[in-house]
This record gives structure tokens, C-alpha cells and sequence, in this order.
């Protein structure tokens, strides 16, 4: 996966978009208030799907939000340049996203009340979907080989270095009373059942009507049209739309259709080296 950057403490960044500053001002001197809600996730694994159902349950399955303020503006990526603009303009609560591994998060996270919902997906659906990513975001060199990729992946080559690491990192603070994880399976399976649950969580009690809304309008068909939300909005200095849609798929299990069966028993045997110490399973391994 080729791209200009440097690296942040062991991560892989990419250069002009994140600096040593914006990473340096969200670890050590972002002020979390106890109400915010962090959407974490590694790429492509469904931040903007959780960052619209998010500001959807915010405002009780009002749409007038998602559909007026571009998603970047708010939900915004707190380890982007240019994020500290972005955070004076947030209501409370605040939605933060963020694709930074655990070392790396907000030192006052943990002394705060403030939540994060932590978004997971199958890792071979990842790469499929950052291969795509690379087509339309002008900071990568387009992928043309995809073994390559593969490769650069397992090696935490990829934009925010490794995920095994990520995901690792992250599910260290799962039994928190202030961690909510959950995976992109789970939301495409049960998709009532998760928002229901990620009320729950952000103490909302949504009635069926707007639980109704926030399904709708968090749905893979509306988001693609919402121009709030398909980052058509962003400048074309970064993204070239004409090369295919930021929501692209929104399905699991893509993978079967880009790996060889020997790419595919090749990331398994990693997959299973790099995850034993875990002991936990997770919801793509039943497929
Ligand atoms: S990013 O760039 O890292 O923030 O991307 P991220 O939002 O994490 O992941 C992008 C993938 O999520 C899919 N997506 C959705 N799937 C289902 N339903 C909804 N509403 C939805 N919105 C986004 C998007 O299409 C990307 O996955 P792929 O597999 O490429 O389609």
C-alpha cells in the first residue's frame, strides 16, 4: 500500500493529511468532556456507518442533522489536520471518530466518563474495501496488486499500521464499563437489535418509531445517496468520485469474490498465528 508518510510512535500516518501535531494534540491535549462518544474503528471496518446511527440516536432518529452537515464536519476524525476547527463547532455530546490505535488515544479519555464504541469487521473484507478506497483517495497510489496489498496489510503496512495490533490494543479495555464493541457482521445481520443495544448503552431510550428512523436513514441505500454522508461533499483535492463511491458495497464476505483460495489460506494461517493470544472468537470466524 503505497503512500507518502511518516511514522507516529510505531504507526504508519500519511503525510500533508496527519502531522505530529494533530496526532500530538489529541494524546495529550484534547480535553475530553464526560458526555462525548468516540466512534473508533480501524479503516474500512464501518466508521461512517456508526458515526450516522451515532448522530442518528443523538437526535432521536432525526434525519435534518445527517442530512445538512457533512459527516467529516460532525462526526470529525480528531487525528486529522484540521480537526481543532471542527471541535469548536460540536454540540454536545460531541460524536468524535477516530481510526487511532489505543496507545495513541486521548490521554484524558481514561481519567473521563466519556464513551467509545469500538467497530470491528472481517479483516479480509477490510482489505477488499481499502483496495477500492485506494482507487478514489488521492493519497494512495492505486493498488494494482492486490497480493501486494494483502501483504502490506499483515506486515502493518497499511494506513494506521498493523490491525492485528489495532484490534489487540483495543479489546484491552473490553470489559470497561466505558467500551462498546461491536461488528460490522452484527450491524448487517441484527441491525435493530444493535441500535437498540447502542442506546441502551449511550442511555437513550428510543421508541420503535425512532428507532424505525434511525434504521432508515442510517441504511447503506440512503447513506450512499445522502450526499451528507458520501463524502462527495469533501474537496476533490483529496477524493476522485469519478473512480468509484466511498459507500460502496456495504456487504460481508466480498472477500470470496477478490482473494484466491491460496491468498485466502495464506491470511488464515496469519490470522490465526497473530490472534491466538487473544482467546476471544468474533463474529465473521461462523462464516
Ligand atoms: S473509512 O474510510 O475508514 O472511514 O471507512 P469506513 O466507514 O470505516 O468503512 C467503509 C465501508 O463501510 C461501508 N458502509 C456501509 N455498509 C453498510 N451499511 C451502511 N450504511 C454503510 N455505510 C458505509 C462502505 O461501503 C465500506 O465498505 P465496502 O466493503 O467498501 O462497501
Amino acid at each position: 500500500m503505497l503512500f507518502d508518510h511518516f511514522e507516529y510512535k510505531g504507526v504508519r500516518l500519511a503525510q500533508k493529511v496527519y502531522s505530529e501535531e494533530s496526532i500530538g494534540y489529541v494524546e495529550n491535549e484534547l480535553k475530553v468532556l464526560d458526555d462525548d462518544i468516540f466512534n473508533v474503528s480501524y479503516p474500512k471496518s464501518g466508521t461512517n456507518w456508526m458515526a450516522e446511527i451515532l448522530t442518528l440516536i443523538k437526535h432521536n432518529g432525526d434525519a435534518t442533522i445527517c442530512q445538512s452537515i457533512p459527516i467529516f464536519e460532525r462526526a470529525p476524525w480528531q487525528e486529522l489536520v484540521g480537526f481543532q476547527e471542527k471541535e469548536k463547532k460540536l454540540t454536545q455530546p460531541r460524536i468524535i471518530s477516530s481510526h487511532l490505535p489505543q496507545h495513541l488515544f486521548a490521554k484524558s479519555f481514561f481519567k473521563s466518563k466519556a464513551k467509545i464504541i469500538y467497530t470491528m469487521r472481517n479483516p479480509k473484507d477490510i482489505i477488499v474495501s481499502l483496495f477500492h478506497f485506494t482507487k478514489i483517495v488521492k493519497i494512495f497510489k492505486e493498488c494494482e496488486n492486490f497480493q501486494q496489498l494483502i501483504e502490506d496489510f499483515v506486515k502493518g503496512n497499511a494506513l494506521y499500521g498493523s490491525w492485528f495490533d489495532h484490534v489487540k490494543g483495543w479489546m484491552q479495555v473490553k470489559d470497561d464499563s466505558r467500551f462498546f464493541f461491536i461488528t460490522y457482521e452484527e450491524l448487517l445481520k441484527d441491525p435493530r437489535g444493535s441500535v437498540v443495544k447502542l442506546s441502551k448503552f449511550l442511555g437513550k431510550q428510543l421508541d420503535d418509531g425512532q428507532i424505525d428512523s434511525v434504521l432508515k436513514h442510517s441504511s447503506f441505500n440512503n447513506m450512499k445517496e445522502n450526499k451528507m454522508s458520501n463524502w462527495t461533499q469533501m474537496k476533490s483535492d483529496l477524493f476522485d468520485h469519478t473512480k468509484g463511491s466511498f459507500i460502496r458495497k456495504g456487504v460481508s464476505g466480498d472477500w470470496k469474490n477478490h482473494f484466491t483460495v491460496a491468498q485466502s489460506e495464506y491470511f488464515d494461517k496469519i490470522y490465526q498465528e497473530k490472534m491466538k493470544d487473544l482467546n476471544m472468537s468474533f463474529f465473521w470466524e461462523q462464516f
